[in-house]
Formats: structure tokens, C-alpha cells, sequence
């Protein structure tokens, strides 16, 4: 730092966002502004450059339309009008509330949190808040939205959310890009992807869509949405008819070979063909092409896990790399999330141990259901009060009508922590103004790479925003909730999440990260976790077979689990409803987040859906007219388009719109269900059938 007050200085932080990436930051500082965010061009995965939204950064935290005082609610509930008032008058109103609450009838567990991922930093994500709720004995939060099917689908088969290193990608000599749009919600993987390219590697896609993504790969496989447990099943049926297997690795590093086979048998291309609409000779094809591979990389993401096989659909796809051996290699594996490596403290920041004993815990995904049945469908009191933070669940939760429903209760008591006037601060009683991530200091790890990274605030706190941590240090003083860990500093809980007993935690030191912004994990370089076994499973072997499964009254062994709305399975429904839509991520916002600034609004253009030629003909639909896609949960408006890059029967709604930006006022989750996936009580958002009409 200079003394020269009107010098430029370059502040060191990380991108807060729900994104693989987790990219290091510079930020240029003029005169107290910043003035510039770039990408770190010596971190060896944002390699310099940063994504279409994180570059508006700026704009998006000075935005015009930024909350900078703690707004009151003065207009019914959903209409957003509200008053400014000071802090002093917003803690002790909500102080007063919650605390009538705790100590009511009902109990503190008549209070919910509700937050997800809207910044990922330990601090102001999941450290402060938790303790606060713990202590206060709120009900617990089973934080699902996104990535729980998966993550089972991974432990229960290698262990744990730790995969092949991306890093490694280079050294693949063959790419699967599966369930992933990686130029969107992934892009600096897709450096590594060209690199492996250049070094000889076809790059395979396998989605519904042909994605931006699927465009620049040599091959795009348009698989039938939540089928892919059935294509992973063939390719290995392929693979052991074939003796392409790796006898050896199987036999050291694998349990319940036998029964694998076995299941795989069910699991001719013919049939597998039937289920997934891929040709029998290109499952073939891809079977063979996979086992001559020596490391096949396989990228898979999160939208395949969105079905209600979806952790089956994963655990199918990670028993791969063992049968062929590919583990063994650098580069080779499976890769879904690498955030099992970060052996962060959290214990000590969020401090568990406080939770009460017998604190029930709600599903965020049945977030609707919880607000209208009294007892949460769980047991216990109505929720009577929701502290929203992180979060925007009036536009990102399933089943919108639900959703609304129940925050548009007259009893229910909601505040909300944010930046924006979302849609669900409309039906705040109170929203508090946050800090953006320029504003704030916190602690990155990551779940697409190895690196740990620190956020230093570079400037001030916009107008009277404050950091998460800090709204709850005081509200907890204000309620009179009494633990020292309460009054705990920033600086401090950062100190206790690294003071982590694990080796690969020995390089992330808080001397470090002040020095450099950024660190790799102690693992070797490249990382291959599993090439001498060490699976994190009970066996300690990649469990084919899983005994937890199991004791669970789950198929041990990888099946296919059909989508809840498989025309198969819902013929009545399917004929009414015959189009199975996809709602992944628009290529300018970040979930919901960003869906307000500007230029990416704009080229975002409008809520929009694509369908194949044939659909829209049937329906005598042509590019660009207006569209209401509907089913029996609800409806909403998009501008139709029409293209080849999709297959039969799938519609693509990119998303998530702010529901009050959209055509009707409502977004893409008025569509969705609350159904769970198979294992990790995961949202379905991508196994949903509708039809789709020209507007009247
Ligand atoms: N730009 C941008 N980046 C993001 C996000 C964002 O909103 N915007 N969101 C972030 C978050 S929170 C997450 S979880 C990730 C999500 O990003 P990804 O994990 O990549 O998941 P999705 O984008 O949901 O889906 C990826 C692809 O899966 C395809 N797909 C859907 N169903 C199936 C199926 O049954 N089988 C197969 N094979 N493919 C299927 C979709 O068509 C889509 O192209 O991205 C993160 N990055
Ligand atoms: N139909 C459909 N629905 C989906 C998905 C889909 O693909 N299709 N994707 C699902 C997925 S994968 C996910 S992860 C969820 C994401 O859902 P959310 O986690 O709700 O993500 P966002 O919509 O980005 O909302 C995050 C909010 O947090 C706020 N925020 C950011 N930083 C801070 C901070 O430091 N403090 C405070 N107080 N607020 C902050 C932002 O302004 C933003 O409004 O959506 C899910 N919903
Ligand atoms: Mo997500």
C-alpha cells in the first residue's frame, strides 16, 4: 500500500460467485473508487481473464439501484414498496420480532434461515450466520438447491467430492464434457480443454442441447434428458464384453466387480439406445473410444444431477475411470467437484456443537411446502419468521406459485440481506443493506480447482452497507443473545478456518495469502487422488457395490433411475405435457444475480425458449413469437426460438429471470416441481414436462 492518497493501488481479492472458477482478482483503486477489475494473470486458472458478468462487477456494486440504508416494508406484501429507515430502528424492530418469537409458544425453531450461495466466502456465506442461528436454536437449513444429488452420487462411489485435478486436463487424450455448458459455467476450464486439444484429444459433449459449449467440441452426443446412468451403464456393458477393462486396477482398488458386471448385462446398446435415443453404434462407438483411452478426462457438471435419478446418474459415470483404470493417470478420471480437498475448519467457524439437540431440519428445495404446511412437513412449529441472505428464492426456488404463496403471508415475518431489491426483498418486512465483494474480506476455497484464495476489501462500505458477519454480530447483541463466540472479528474466524489439522492445508497460511492473494493446496502437481486406490469410501475402494446404499433401502449396485416425468413412466402426463424442459444457466447472469445490470440484461435480450423445428412447427410456432410455457403447476411467458441445436422434445429456457423483469411477472420456476432427486433431497428443475402454446 502507498501513503500517496491520490496514487492507484491494486488490492488482491477472489470473485465471490457460485461458479467452479473461483477466479483471483485484481482490483484498481482510485481516490477510495475502484475504477478497474481484471483477472489475475499469474493465477494459473483465471490465467488473466475474467467471465462476461464478473467483468461488469463494478457496475453491479455501483449500481444505481444498490440498497444502502435498511428499507421498511410500507405496501402489501410482493409490491415492494418500503421506506428507509436508520439501523438502530431495523435491529431493534427485527430484534423485537424474532425475539417475541423465540420466546413464544412456538419456539426459536419457528425461525428459519434460508441461504445459499449468492457469495461463496466462508465468512460471509457460512460463518457468523451460523453460529448466530445455531445459538439462537433456529431450525436448521438443508442447503440442497444445487449440488447434493451429486455429491451422494460421488461419495457413495469414490468417497468424497474430490475428482480428477483440472489442472491435469493438458494430459487427457480424450475430453467428455458431460452435463456441463463449460464455456458458460465454466469457462476457465475451457483453456485446459483446447490445451488437451492441441496435445491431440477429442472433446465429446454429451447434453440435450447443442450448447455454445457442444458447438466448439468435435462431437456432440444429444442424449434424452435424465438418462445418462443408462448410457454410462451400456458404455461399461461395452467395455467389459469387450476386455477392455483393467483387470488389475479392479482388482486392487474396486469392490463389487461381479455385481457390476452383472447389472451392466441388463444393459445391451439396444436397449440402452431405447432409453437414451442415441444410436446403438454410437454407444459403441463411444465405449471404445473411451476404453482405448489411457487418461480419459470426464468433466461432469451439475445439470445432469437435476433429474430424479440424478445421483444415480452420477454414480453410474464415476464408476467409469476404475473399470478402465484411468485413475492411474494424471489427467484421467472423473471430475464433479473439487471442493473434498478444501479441509477448511469450518467446525470451528460455524461451531455446530451449538446447535441444540433435536433441532429439526427443513429442505430449502421444499421451500414452498414448508411456508404452507403448518408444522413445515417436518414437525414442529410453523415457520413465523424466514431471514433470507445469500439468497434470492423467489426467483431461484422450484414450484414459484408455492414459493410466493407462502412468503406473501401476512404472519409470516421475512428479512432479507441483500444487495438489490430482489424478488423475494418484495415480500421482505425488512431487507438490510449488504456489502458486495469489493466491500469485504473473506476466505475462498474452491470447487473446480485446488487453489484457496483471500478477499481484501478495496474499498469502503458503499452508503450504510455491511458485511453479513457484521449485521449478525449485531443483531445477535441487540436479541441479547449472549456467547463470546458472538463477538468474534472477521480477521479471527479466518484465523480458525486454517488452523486446520490436515496436510494439504499445510501451504494455506494467512502470511501467505496476504503475500500472494492465492494458494495451491499441498497436493502434488499434477494431483491424481485416486491412481493408487485411496478412495474415501468405508472400503477404501471405488464401491460398485455400496453397503451404505444399501442400509439406505437403496440399489447397491449403479441402475437407471428414470426421471420423475419420463414419458415412460407418465404416459397420461407426457400426453398433455410433451416437452421435457431444460432451464440451465443464461450465458450473462449468474443464477439469478446479475439478471439486473444493464448490458448483460440487454444482451441477454428477454426470457426466451428454443425448441426443435419440428416442435415449433407442430405447433405452428415460428422464431420469435411470443410463447406461454405451461404445465399444471403454473406457466410463463418467452419469446419462442427456434433451432436445429436441440433435440426433439427438449425446450431450453435459459435462465434465472428475475421474475418481475420477465414478460408476466413470473419466471421459468412456476413450471418446476417440488420432487427430490434419488438420493441428497435435491431440487429437479431439468425433469419437468410442458407444453408450450403461442401466446393469445
Ligand atoms: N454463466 C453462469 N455460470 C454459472 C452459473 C450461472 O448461472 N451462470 N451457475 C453456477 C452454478 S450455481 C452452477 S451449479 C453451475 C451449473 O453449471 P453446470 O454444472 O454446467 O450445469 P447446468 O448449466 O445446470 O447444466 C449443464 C448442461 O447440462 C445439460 N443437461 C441438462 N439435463 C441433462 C441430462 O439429463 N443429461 C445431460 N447429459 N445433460 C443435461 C444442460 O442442457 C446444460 O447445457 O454453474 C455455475 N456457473
Ligand atoms: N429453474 C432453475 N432454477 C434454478 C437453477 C436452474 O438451473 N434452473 N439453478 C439452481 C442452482 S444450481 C442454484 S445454486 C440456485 C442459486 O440460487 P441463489 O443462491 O439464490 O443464487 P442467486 O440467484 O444468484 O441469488 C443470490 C443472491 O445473493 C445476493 N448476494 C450476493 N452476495 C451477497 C452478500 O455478500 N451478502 C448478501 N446478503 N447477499 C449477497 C445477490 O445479490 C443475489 O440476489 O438456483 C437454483 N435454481
Ligand atoms: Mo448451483
Amino acid at each position: 500500500m502507498t501513503h500517496d492518497p491520490t496514487a492507484a493501488t491494486i488490492v488482491r481479492g477472489a470473485c465471490p460467485h457460485d461458479c467452479p472458477d473461483t477466479c483471483a482478482t485484481l482490483v484498481t483503486v482510485e481516490q477510495g473508487r475502484a475504477v478497474r477489475i481484471q483477472g489475475d494473470p499469474d493465477h494459473p486458472f483465471t490465467q488473466g481473464f475474467l467471465c462476461t458478468k464478473v467483468n461488469r462487477y463494478l457496475e453491479r456494486t455501483y449500481h444505481a439501484e444498490r440498497v444502502l440504508t435498511p428499507l421498511r416494508r410500507v405496501g402489501p406484501k410482493g409490491r415492494g414498496e418500503f421506506v428507509e429507515a436508520t439501523w438502530d430502528e431495523a435491529l431493534d424492530a427485527i430484534a423485537a420480532r424474532l425475539n417475541a418469537i423465540r420466546h413464544s409458544a412456538d419456539g426459536p425453531q419457528a425461525i428459519l434461515p434460508y441461504s445459499y450461495a449468492g457469495t461463496m466466502g466462508l465468512l460471509q456465506g457460512e460463518s457468523m450466520d451460523r453460529r448466530f442461528f445455531h445459538v439462537l436454536g433456529a431450525s436448521q437449513l438443508d442447503r440442497t438447491i444445487c449440488a447434493t444429488a451429486g455429491m451422494m452420487g460421488m461419495r457413495m462411489t469414490v468417497g468424497a467430492s474430490i475428482g480428477a485435478d483440472a489442472e491435469a486436463l493438458p494430459l487427457a487424450d480424450l475430453v467428455i464434457l458431460w452435463g456441463t455448458n463449460t464455456l458458460t459455467s465454466n469457462p476457465h476450464l475451457w483453456p485446459k480443454v483446447t490445451a488437451a486439444r492441441a496435445n491431440g484429444a477429442r472433446v465429446i459433449c454429451i447434453d440435450p442441447i447443442r450448447t455454445r459449449t457442444a458447438e466448439q467440441c468435435d462431437e456432440w452426443i444429444g442424449i434424452r434428458p435424465g438418462t445418462d446412468a443408462a448410457l454410462a451403464l451400456g458404455m461399461m456393458h461395452v467395455l467389459f464384453g469387450e476386455g477392455m477393462q483393467d483387470d488389475d486396477y479392479l482388482a486392487r482398488h474396486t469392490l463389487g466387480v461381479e455385481q457390476l458386471k452383472a447389472r451392466v448385462a441388463e444393459f445391451p446398446p439396444a436397449r440402452v439406445s431405447a432409453i437414451t435415443g442415441i444410436d446403438a453404434d454410437a454407444i459403441v462407438r463411444l465405449a471404445r473410444e473411451y476404453g482405448r483411452s489411457k487418461a480419459a478426462f470426464v468433466r461432469l457438471n451439475y445439470g445432469l444431477q437435476r433429474h430424479g435419478g440424478g445421483a444415480m446418474a452420477v454414480r453410474a459415470i464415476a464408476c467409469l475411470p476404475a473399470v478402465v483404470g484411468h485413475w492411474r493417470h494424471p489427467g484421467g478420471g472423473v471430475m464433479l467437484s473439487a471442493s473434498g480437498n478444501f479441509a477448511l475448519d469450518k467446525a470451528a467457524v460455524q461451531r455446530p456443537d451449538l446447535i441444540p439437540p433435536g433441532t429439526r431440519t427443513i429442505n430449502m428445495s421444499l421451500l414452498g411446502q414448508a411456508l404452507r404446511a403448518p408444522d413445515a412437513g417436518v414437525g414442529g412449529p410453523p415457520v413465523r419468521a424466514l431471514v433470507v441472505y445469500n439468497s434470492n428464492p423467489a426467483a431461484v426456488a422450484p414450484d414459484y406459485l408455492a414459493v410466493i404463496e407462502g412468503l406473501g403471508r401476512a404472519d409470516l415475518f421475512t428479512v432479507v440481506l441483500e444487495h438489490f431489491r430482489t424478488d423475494t426483498c418484495d415480500y421482505a418486512d425488512w431487507v438490510l443493506p449488504a456489502t458486495t465483494q469489493l466491500e469485504h474480506l473473506d476466505l475462498h476455497w474452491s470447487y473446480g480447482h485446488l487453489y484457496a484464495s483471500l478477499n481484501r476489501p478495496a474499498i469502503a462500505p458503499l452508503g450504510q452497507a455491511l458485511p453479513n458477519t457484521e449485521i449478525f454480530r449485531r443483531l445477535a447483541a441487540r436479541m441479547g443473545l449472549d456467547h463470546p463466540c458472538l463477538r468474534e472479528d472477521d480477521e479471527t474466524m479466518i484465523h480458525q478456518a486454517l488452523a486446520s489439522p490436515d496436510p494439504k492445508m499445510r501451504t494455506v497460511t494467512w502470511e501467505t495469502l496476504q503475500r500472494d492473494g492465492w494458494v495451491r493446496l499441498d497436493v502434488p502437481r499434477p494431483y491424481a487422488p485416486f491412481a493408487a486406490g485411496g478412495f474415501r469410501t468405508p472400503s477404501g475402494k471405488c464401491e460398485f457395490f455400496s453397503e451404505r446404499m444399501l442400509a439406505m433401502g437403496l440399489d447397491p449396485v449403479p441402475d437407471f433411475t428414470p426421471p420423475h416425468e419420463f414419458p415412460e413412466r407418465v404416459p397420461a402426463l407426457a400426453a398433455r405435457y410433451p416437452i421435457t424442459l431444460i432451464s440451465s444457466p443464461a450465458h450473462q447472469f449468474l443464477n439469478s444475480s446479475f439478471a439486473n445490470v444493464g448490458p448483460l440484461l440487454r444482451a441477454a435480450r428477454e426470457p426466451e425458449v428454443a425448441l426443435h423445428p419440428r416442435d415449433a412447427e407442430r405447433r405452428g410456432i415460428a422464431e420469435g413469437q411470443a410463447v406461454v410455457v405451461e404445465n399444471d403447476r403454473g406457466h410463463f411467458r418467452a419469446t419462442a426460438r427456434v433451432r436445429e441445436g436441440i433435440r426433439e422434445g427438449v425446450a431450453w429456457a435459459p435462465g434465472i429471470w428475475w421474475a418481475k423483469l420477465s414478460p408476466d411477472g413470473r419466471n421459468v420456476n412456476a413450471t418446476t416441481s417440488q420432487l427430490l432427486t434419488d438420493m441428497g433431497a435435491g431440487p429437479v428443475f431439468y425433469d419437468n414436462l410442458v407444453e408450450i402454446r403461442l401466446a393469445s
